[in-house]
């Protein structure tokens, strides 16, 4: 039989979600940007036709329990009621991300599980409608529908928050994945964000300094100016690390590792080596880079870390729809 497989690359931001203005509908409260990587994906298959009384998920092969299995349940209803299924569904996923490196994120996830319920419900949205959907699994899956630099739109309701590529990010871009910690963090995103929303008092100010570096680093990608993009890259990450510090219970993600991958970009780009580092809701070091200079600075950083905690990346493509035997 033939099965159509969606895959979907993961993304990191470079501007940064982190708050919701609504749970349900995972609105967010400002705009984001992110750079999709070619070296972490996930390829998932839906089928409504297949001989299953209720909803069945094997995640790496691996039947799944019930609450991870009512979670794709409930994202594939947006699908079922549109298109009038009632059937349950067959989903296979599948995590491609280096050994230990900790990176399955829902990013990649969701965005491929909204891709091939798109194939598998015939309802065949367009990619703008897929990212607003995929928004609706995972706020960073609205950006992994599209490659290169992605935009997603906080915009004004629920029709309008989705997702607008920028740029395919060919010009001589890479990123380095140092893995201090591979593994699963003890405070998830979704807790996280929320808390700090509710409790951080320079939240405000996150909001308006991210929608400023929002404006600049297109700017940035549009003039192609990489030491701008990685200079506000920088910022805008360690400006999200603040405002979670602020919150109550404070929060943060880092390890005494994540430090020492900081430093050490700090000291290759006094060295003239233009890099710049990103963390997110996890002590995993994302080093901006050239992709020229990216096996450089993978030997630096194995002068330090195991081999095995550094993957170079390259920008990656959209959502991809592989059909198999
Ligand atoms: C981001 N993160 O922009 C930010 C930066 C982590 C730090 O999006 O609640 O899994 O499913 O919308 O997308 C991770 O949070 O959260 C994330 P939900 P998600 O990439």
């Amino acid at each position: 039989m033939t099965e159509k497989k969606v895959r979907a690359y993961t993304n990191i931001a470079l501007i940064k979600y982190w708050g919701k203005r609504n749970e349900e509908l995972i609105l967010p409260t400002s705009s984001s940007l992110s750079l999709t990587l070619d070296a972490f994906y996930t390829e998932t298959s839906v089928s409504f036709n297949a001989d299953v009384d209720q909803d069945t998920f094997y995640l790496n092969d691996h039947l799944q329990d019930t609450a991870a299995t009512q979670k794709v349940s409930r994202f594939l209803q947006l699908f079922r009621e549109p298109a009038g299924i009632s059937s349950s569904a067959l989903i296979k996923s599948t995590n491609f991300v280096p050994t230990a490196a900790g990176l399955a994120s829902s990013a990649s996830g969701m965005a491929a599980l909204a891709g091939a319920a798109n194939l598998a419900s015939g309802l065949d949205l367009n990619p703008r409608d897929l990212s607003l959907v995929a928004r609706r699994g995972s706020g960073s899956a609205t950006r992994s529908i599209y490659g290169g630099f992605v935009e997603w739109q906080m915009g004004t309701t629920s029709a309008d928050s989705y997702a607008v590529p920028i740029d395919d990010a060919s010009w001589d871009i890479g990123m380095v994945v140092v893995v201090v910690n591979h593994h699963e963090k003890s405070i998830s995103s979704r807790e996280g964000m929320k808390n700090t929303v509710a409790t951080s008092p320079f939240y405000a100010g996150w909001l308006e300094s991210t929608a400023k570096d929002l404006i600049e680093i297109k700017e940035a990608i549009r003039l192609q100016d990489f030491q701008k993009l990685g200079e506000i890259t920088e910022s805008n990450g360690m400006k999200m690390h603040g405002t979670m510090l602020g919150a109550n219970p404070p929060l943060s993600y880092w390890e005494p590792d994540s430090v020492v991958a900081m430093q050490l970009v700090r000291q290759l780009r006094k060295e003239g080596i233009p890099c710049y580092f990103t963390m997110d809701a996890g002590p995993n070091v994302k080093v901006l880079c050239r992709l020229s200079d990216s096996a450089k600075i993978k030997t630096r950083f194995a002068e330090v870390f195991q081999n095995d905690q550094l993957i170079v990346a390259k920008p990656g493509p959209g959502l991809q729809v592989l059909t198999s035997n």
